[in-house]
């Protein structure tokens, strides 16, 4: 029977190709194209403007590593926002800590809340959790009113295009600073070492003009481009390479030999910071 094909075209000179069974879902919000595939390699599969955000059998790897390397960092994380991150993935992590208090989820798009509830229930379980707070918001406005009240932030973005533009952008760090109390961090993805690198390159510079301690982590993301993929992380205090003994469990990609490897960088990744 006929073969159905999913191709993210990743830049002019480069494209995944997934084979598809079918099409769970499309649609236009307000601010993207959503879609919803079911995968044969990876399961069920959410799709934002074309772009791969997340797949049923890898996104433990980027969940696990955007939420328990800054968790594990902090000594005593209480009061933690995600921008972005409508899907539910990093959140989900975040209750695994009993040290958090409060989780603040600021995504923009409210529809990719509600479709990842429908066709992603493991990924969006966290939401339901009585310490997440889910507000549908630019959360360039929230970090901007909230000074001061955060013990971690991260920020998981799509691509800087299209409503992410602003997540990359060197005022926002600068309010994600000012959101932050006196020993805060912050995380967030900054796409891939070896098909990004004038990107990562920026942001490394504007991070480090803000925040006394910058880092690069890197984590294998089979979905993404290139499947190499960073992190950075802006700290005011804590240092990620001295993270404190693991706090979870039921983890597939995080330990805290993980975590301290994830910091080890091939020069040609060192060179971009
Ligand atoms: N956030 C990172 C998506 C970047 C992937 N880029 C791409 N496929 N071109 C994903 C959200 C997961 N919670």
């Amino acid at each position: 029977s006929m073969e159905l094909w999913f191709t993210e075209l990743q830049n002019s000179n480069l494209s995944i190709g997934l084979r598809v069974n079918r099409t769970l879902h499309s649609e236009q919000t307000e601010f993207q194209s959503l879609d919803v595939v079911e995968t044969v390699q990876y399961g069920r599969m959410l799709v934002l403007d074309g772009c791969v955000m997340t797949t049923d059998k890898d996104e433990f790897v980027y969940h696990e590593m955007l939420a328990h390397v800054g968790l594990h960092t902090h000594p005593e994380p209480k009061n933690v926002l995600v921008v972005g991150g409508g899907d539910g993935g990093v959140i989900r992590e975040i209750v695994k800590h009993p040290a958090v208090e409060r989780a603040v989820l600021a995504e923009i798009d409210g529809r990719v809340i509600d479709i990842s509830r429908e066709y992603f229930p493991q990924i969006a379980q966290g939401l339901n959790d009585p310490r997440v707070d889910v507000q549908v918001c630019d959360g360039i406005k929230h970090v901007q009113e909230h000074k001061g009240e955060y013990d971690v932030i991260y920020v998981d973005s799509t691509d800087p295009i299209g409503p992410a533009v602003g997540l990359f952008a060197k005022d926002f760090y600068q309010a994600v600073y000012d959101a932050l109390k006196p020993d805060g961090l912050f995380v967030a993805q900054t796409e891939s070492p070896f098909a990004n690198q004038d990107l990562i390159r920026h942001v490394h510079r504007d991070v480090r003009d803000i925040f006394p301690h910058t880092y690069l982590y890197l984590a294998h993301i089979p979905t993404y481009p290139t499947g190499m993929w960073s992190f950075t992380m802006g700290s005011k205090q804590y240092n990620p390479l001295e993270p404190v003994a693991s706090r979870v469990r039921d983890t597939k990609y995080y330990t805290t030999e993980v975590h301290k490897a994830a910091f080890a960088l091939p020069p040609f990744v060192q060179e971009l910071v």
